[in-house]
């Protein structure tokens, strides 16, 4: 479960937040299968509770309310299309999952026209009734509720934010789920994100995960398992850890993004100690995780996990993305977000709730690209960032390669080399970087493929001379834009 059967040469994901599936269809053929993408994490794709207040939530997907493959993001004869079509160009879908629960405590509409009550757990759409939910024989909260993450029973058998939790310990409730996983595999999905799996019981995991069928052999060759991303934040101040779930799939590392983001945003770590960065600092091994600045929920305060770089700053952002693609440690998760109206109040974002674009209808807006590769409107497409695309193609080049020739030149001025294969150096403060450094490289001219694109073996930007002995000269003012240089041997000019 924790091979995410990429296409041969491919190593990164992007996280499409709230993306339609033609979107990600065409995104799939013009973009990410040319510029060298794994896959992409998209938002749950079952049924859920249309939330009117207040309008239409981005949250509202995660309160399932049937698996029907309906969604704001389309039907299922498009989700199809979209897993056919990003399958030919070599891109893979990894579906966001939503089964430790259903919906909140109140009765309505899903986006497929079911009925539902939470408060009751009754779900005709799948159909789940009261037995199928977790009630006062396991769970020991007066109002049936989560309160305290520090007991684990509490955690896994109480309501997470008063949403029907699931009886993952029943055999009806376990065949459900993994029908509906089922269909996506059969689909051609090549994986799936768990949503909430710290609310679960892992060996309720497991038995689910046994049930599944082995992913399509016209498209993964014979006997792959899916790939599974669980998520379990694990800061370290409660009892149930991360480890607990490797094994059963990755888990996501949320501890990664915060040593980042104090290291690059808040400068309260120093990048020099990033010269083991990885098992070394207490983190489960890197075939056990999956890495990532931030998320969908840490990116509007929500949700533990720290106080993460997101695009809302955008220099530090380019550069912790630089690091943690040239980096080897884990499987690496962009996100690409949509901006919305923030309003921090007293600490928090009044109008964190705020859904993606969208038209006079509710509607999702189509996502609109420009010449020079970047989305319009509020779309921010992070993973069209030069700087982010081109060390996508960075990490593929260098893979199988080790860390080398780790250096740093004052607090938070490093550089490392992949093997003989790629090379970067950044500065993430202040102050500047010009020395003559061994980049590992092969004698020769490179691309440097963050100030400029590699195109028909010539540089839009900066070209870095590596001498006989494998030493270049580098320049960079902390106070530039891009304070970071990248070259590798696929862009040679
Ligand atoms: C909405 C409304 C609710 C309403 C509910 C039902 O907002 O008021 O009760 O509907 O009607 C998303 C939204 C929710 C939304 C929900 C359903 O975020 O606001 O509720 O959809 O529509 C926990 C879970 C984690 C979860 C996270 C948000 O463990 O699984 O909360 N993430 C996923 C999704 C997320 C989604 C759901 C789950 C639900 O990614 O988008 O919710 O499907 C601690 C714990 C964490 C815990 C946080 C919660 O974190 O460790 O496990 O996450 O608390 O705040 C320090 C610590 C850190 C700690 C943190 C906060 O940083 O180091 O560990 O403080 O105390």
């Amino acid at each position: 479960y924790s091979d995410p059967h990429c296409a041969s040469g491919r190593d990164s994901i992007v996280h499409l937040f709230e993306w339609k599936w033609t979107d990600i269809k065409a995104e799939c053929e013009r973009f990410l299968g040319p510029y060298g993408f794994c896959g992409v994490q998209v938002s749950p794709a079952s049924e859920y509770a249309v939330v009117t207040n207040p309008n239409r939530p981005w949250w509202e997907r995660y309160q399932p309310v049937s698996y029907n493959i309906i969604s704001r993001s389309g039907n299922e004869q498009q989700f199809r299309d979209m897993v056919t079509t990003c399958n030919k160009a070599g891109v893979r879908i990894y579906v966001d999952t939503v089964f430790n629960h259903m919906t909140g405590s109140y009765s309505g509409i899903g986006t497929g026209g079911n009925h539902f009550d939470g408060g009751s757990c009754s779900f005709p759409g799948v159909p789940f009734g009261s037995q199928d939910c977790n009630g006062r024989d396991n769970c020991h909260t007066s109002d049936g509720s989560i309160h305290s993450y520090s007991d684990p029973i509490e955690v896994r058998n109480c309501r997470l934010q008063s949403m029907a939790d699931l009886r993952l310990s029943k055999e009806y409730v376990r065949s459900k789920i993994a029908e509906y996983l089922n269909r996506l595999i059969d689909i051609g999905v090549a994986g799936i994100r768990v949503d909430a799996a710290k609310h679960m019981w892992p060996g309720d995991l497991q038995n689910i995960f046994s049930r599944l069928h082995d992913l399509r052999s016209d498209i993964f060759g014979p006997g792959k398992k899916p790939f599974v991303i669980l998520e379990v934040i694990d800061m370290g101040g409660e009892p149930i850890k991360m480890t607990e779930y490797v094994g059963t799939g990755r888990v996501t590392n949320f501890i990664y993004g915060v040593k980042l983001a104090d290291m690059f945003l808040r400068h309260s770590n120093q990048a020099k100690w990033l010269a083991n960065f990885g098992e070394a600092w207490g983190m489960p091994s890197t075939y056990d995780v999956v890495v990532f600045l931030n998320n969908h929920d840490n990116q509007r305060g929500d949700g533990g996990g720290g106080d993460p770089i997101t695009f809302w700053d955008p220099k530090p952002m380019k550069i912790a993305t630089a690091f943690m693609l040239a980096h080897p440690y884990g499987f690496p998760r962009i996100m690409s977000s949509y901006r919305w109206n923030r309003n921090i109040q007293n600490g928090h974002d009044v109008n964190n709730w705020e859904g993606p674009p969208h038209n006079g209808d509710m509607s999702i807006k189509d996502v609109q690209v420009n010449a020079d590769l970047s989305c319009s409107g509020d779309w921010v497409c992070e993973h069209r960032w030069r700087e982010v695309y081109n060390m996508v193609a960075f990490r593929n080049v260098v893979a199988g390669t080790t860390l080398t020739n780790f250096h740093s030149y004052g607090d938070q001025v490093i550089s490392f080399s992949r093997g003989s294969k790629g090379f970067i150096a950044l500065v993430g403060d202040d102050s500047s970087l010009n020395s003559n450094i061994n980049t590992g490289l092969p004698s020769g001219d490179y691309c440097d493929v963050i100030s400029g694109n590699y195109e028909n073996g010539a540089c839009t930007g900066k070209t870095i001379h590596v001498d006989g002995s494998g030493n270049a000269h580098i320049n960079i003012n902390g106070h530039s834009d891009d304070p970071v240089v990248a070259i590798h041997i696929g862009a040679k000019v």
